[in-house]
């Protein structure tokens, strides 16, 4: 049979009409009651933070009020913000996170 001639006259042209995701940061703030050991256990946690970057981002959000946990899509920051304001009321800690678009 011809099953596997070429197709004749279908010529088409696909544009690969894709568009990056937009992209939204993590931010953490500080407060005055949050032990920052278990801020660092957060970014570690939830952040896939080392101890050693961690512990930077927990001290420039104490040092400075806020600070970047991360950068990702939508869908990803806002489960990231909820298990950190989870984690946050199950400890009974103040901790906020929130999201903003880049
Ligand atoms: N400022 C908090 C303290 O001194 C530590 C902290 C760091 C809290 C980062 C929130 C965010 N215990």
């Amino acid at each position: 049979d011809d099953s596997d001639a070429p197709e004749r006259g279908v010529a088409t042209k696909v544009r690969p009409k894709t568009k990056k995701p937009s992209m939204y940061r993590v931010l953490l703030m500080n407060d005055d009651y949050t032990p920052m050991e278990f801020v660092v256990s957060i970014l570690i946690g939830i952040f896939k933070k080392t101890q050693e970057e961690a512990t930077q981002v927990m001290l420039q959000v104490h040092q400075s009020g806020m600070g970047t946990c991360g950068v990702y899509t939508f869908e990803i920051a806002e489960t990231k913000v909820t298990q950190v304001m989870d984690a946050a009321k199950r400890n009974q800690h103040p901790l906020q996170c929130t999201l903003e678009k880049v």
